[in-house]
């Protein structure tokens, strides 16, 4: 009912489109229902002012918007751009950068090697989920890189031993890690991967290079069907193959998927949206240094970190903020080591980080951001 009402309130010459490249202040969209052809358009005039100064674009991709199109012309004209059911930010104090909107997962996807694993990114990455009403999962590429003693670490007991012993707070790895002959680098960054997976995030390890197919990318390729879902991760480790691995050759709507192949190199420089044959939309991203966090609070912080959301629950009653020092906060509790259990080592730095940075009021000052998960916290 309330779908159609909307339906009757646009005018007739209007029709409804999702956005799904952006160059500068030329959009591609696709038209519903079919998705097809892709078009391109501009923005009406009006709505390029409209846009909040602290962000780049008032379009991301993935964004709804209602175009018109005057016969005989090949450009679509953006009319109105429909309100946003969720969308993934990461801010610095200065400028909010809206990856897409409307997406239901982000998949977070890291190399276990080449570039190596950065344990801090995927933090902040799930922070700005959890608090974004984005589903975050993980996949770790690049398996085939591994070294045999780390391949071997990963099926040992030792590695569920030390995972466990790592977040128990009355236990020390015994012997510590750097007194373990074959313990590499390589096998701490895998036990931190893992350790997501212990922690409820989905999980999938890949090798995109040599393998055809694998229970995770399977599982993976069942996950992308329904919605739309985001890929982010740093340069380089894998979100267009993956992205390619996913769409095959048939689906892609538009020709100019492949990048520069100079070198080899295929660095992505815009997002792209594209259609899976059953619906599901995957969006690539570019590559992105940091994720920064200045559009949450410590609050949030706290509460975006899964092993502290029981504890936090409990003190949310009582209006706590979970501050050093609050009496009977079983949030404070667990971060001095008296819960039963305690933040794996990389997970307590990033915390330790994110709330250092929210310290310094040179790089955080209110007004300077707009809270882009506000609205739809309540949801
Ligand atoms: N050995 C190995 N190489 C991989 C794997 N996945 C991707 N690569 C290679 O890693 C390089 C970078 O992959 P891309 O898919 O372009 O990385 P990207 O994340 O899209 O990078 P940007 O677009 O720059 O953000 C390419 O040479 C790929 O062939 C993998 O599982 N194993
Ligand atoms: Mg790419
Ligand atoms: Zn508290």
């Amino acid at each position: 009912m309330a779908d159609r009402d909307k339906q009757e309130a646009k005018p007739s010459n209007q029709k409804e489109a999702i956005v799904s490249r952006i160059f500068g202040a030329y959009y591609s969209i696709l038209p519903e229902p079919q998705r097809e052809p892709e078009l391109r358009a501009v923005l009406r005039g009006r709505l390029r002012l409209e846009k909040q100064d602290n962000q780049r674009n008032p379009l991301a991709v993935g964004d709804r918007v209602l175009f018109s199109q005057e016969e005989g012309t090949e450009e679509a004209i953006i009319e109105e751009i429909l309100p946003r059911e969720s969308f993934l930010a990461r801010s610095s104090p200065y400028e909010t950068h809206v990856l897409a909107a409307n997406v239901d997962r982000a998949i977070a996807v890291c190399a276990l090697k080449d570039p190596s694993l950065r344990p801090g990114f995927i933090d902040r990455f799930l922070s700005a989920c959890e608090t974004g009403n984005v589903e975050p999962h993980l996949a770790f590429t690049k398996t085939d890189l591994l070294s045999e003693e780390t391949v071997h670490f990963a099926s040992s007991i030792e590695c569920l031993e030390l995972l466990r012993d790592l977040v128990d707070p009355d236990k020390e790895p015994d012997p510590p890690l750097e007194e373990r002959d074959s313990f590499t680098a390589e096998s701490y960054d895998f036990l931190t991967a893992l350790n997501y997976r212990r922690l409820g995030y989905p999980c999938y390890f890949l090798d995109l290079l040599t393998e055809e197919t694998s229970p995770d990318l399977e599982r993976l390729q069942e996950v992308v069907m329904a919605g739309t879902t985001l890929l982010t991760g740093h340069s380089g480790t894998g979100k267009s193959t993956l992205f390619n691995r996913l769409f095959g050759s048939g689906a892609q709507k538009t020709s100019d998927v492949s990048e520069s192949t100079r070198k080899g190199r295929h660095t992505t420089t815009n997002p792209i949206l594209m259609v899976l044959p059953d619906g599901g939309m995957v969006i690539d991203t570019p590559g992105i240094k940091e994720w920064g966090v200045a559009h949450l609070d410590r609050k949030e912080l706290l509460e975006s970190f899964r092993e502290l959301e029981e504890a936090s629950e409990q003190c949310r009653f009582r209006n706590c903020d979970h501050t050093e020092g609050s009496t009977d906060c079983a949030v404070q509790e667990i971060l001095q080591g008296q819960g039963e259990e305690i933040l794996f080592p990389e997970r307590q730095k990033s915390l330790d980080q994110m709330l250092e940075s929210l310290k310094s009021p040179d790089r955080v000052r209110k007004g300077d951001y707009i809270k882009p998960t506000g609205r739809m916290r309540n949801k």
